[in-house]
């Protein structure tokens, strides 16, 4: 046996506005996620889905873009990650919007600190100020970080959950102007698709474990948007020239080999926009890979 994965279904569509992403739990399930940890040795316990409110519900947080509904969520999400490395399992967050990840993140970070692999299309850096849109899963790096709305920072524990040290972005590639200074700024270690361009996935993603050596546990935050859209076009906000499979399944093999993942987040997959679940299907393949499976 390998050890203990619980399974948390976050299907939270509030951070952004096309409808469907809380399908993404019961499409990821579908796709077999389960069978497949537990073909490779692991003993898996789904613990279902948490409460998330149906937007139409919420009429009156609109105006808020569902603020106090997405925080109390992010809540509810980190005590299941803080209680997951508790009983010693490995949490697997399945959302859902990438606002989960302020209670993911935060809750594995409740006792100890870990380095984040934040691989995404997008750098999810804004604040209420450089936003755009509004939309709160276009902030959650900014939240974990200390910045932003309070009542976000201050989730599951007063205040930052990470250090920008902490923290690595691989498949950037749409950044909003403010957000892109802010980022620059930071001393987030960010690998564009450019440097992925340029010098490869192996390359990349070793100097990126090097910037996270000073962390024995790895949290990885996988959008699926970061993937190539004609490859996992199942996603609310696709952004050409992405990773291709190749390139994400390299990663999850290198990652395995650190021995170091502790916790994951699959975030971003909208099943109404996808192509025969295909964009679950890959995301399960993947997992697979950070799991353990090995092509030889
Ligand atoms: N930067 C844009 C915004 O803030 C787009 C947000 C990104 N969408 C995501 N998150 N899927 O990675 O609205
Ligand atoms: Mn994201
Ligand atoms: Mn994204």
């Amino acid at each position: 046996m390998k050890g203990q994965v619980q399974i948390i279904g976050v299907p939270m569509d509030l951070g952004q506005l096309h409808r469907g992403v809380d399908m993404g739990p019961g499409a990821i399930r579908y796709a077999g996620l389960l069978g497949r940890l537990a073909r490779l040795g692991y003993q898996v316990h789904d613990r279902g889905n948490l409460p998330v409110p149906v937007r139409d519900s919420l009429a009156d947080q609109q105006e808020q873009n569902y603020l106090p509904a997405i925080r109390q969520v992010c809540e509810a999400t980190y005590r299941s990650g803080r209680e997951a490395l508790e009983q010693g399992a490995i949490p697997v967050f399945l959302g859902g919007d990438h606002s989960i990840a302020i209670g993911s993140i935060g809750g594995v970070t409740h006792s100890a600190p870990a380095g984040v692999i934040w691989i995404d299309a997008h750098g999810d850096f804004n604040t209420p100020q450089t936003s755009d849109s509004g939309n709160i899963h276009g902030m959650p790096l900014a939240v974990l970080l200390g910045e932003g709305f309070p009542e976000l920072v201050d989730v599951g524990r007063p205040g930052a959950k990470l250090v920008p040290g902490d923290v690595v972005l691989i498949g950037i590639r749409d950044l909003d102007p403010a957000e892109r200074s802010r980022l620059k700024q930071s001393g987030i270690g960010v690998f564009t698709m450019r440097d992925i361009d340029e010098r490869g996935m192996a390359v990349v993603l070793k100097e990126a474990l090097k910037k996270l050596g000073h962390r024995q546990r790895l949290h990885v935050s996988l959008d699926v948007d970061a993937l190539e859209p004609h490859e996992a076009p199942g996603v609310g906000t696709p952004s050409p020239g992405g990773l291709t499979y190749r390139e994400a399944q390299l990663v999850m093999e290198i990652l395995a080999d650190t021995r170091r993942v502790a916790s994951l987040d699959i975030v971003e997959i909208n099943p109404i926009l996808d192509d025969r679940n295909q964009t679950a299907q890959i995301a399960v393949a993947l997992a697979a890979s950070l799991f353990g499976k090995r092509i030889l």
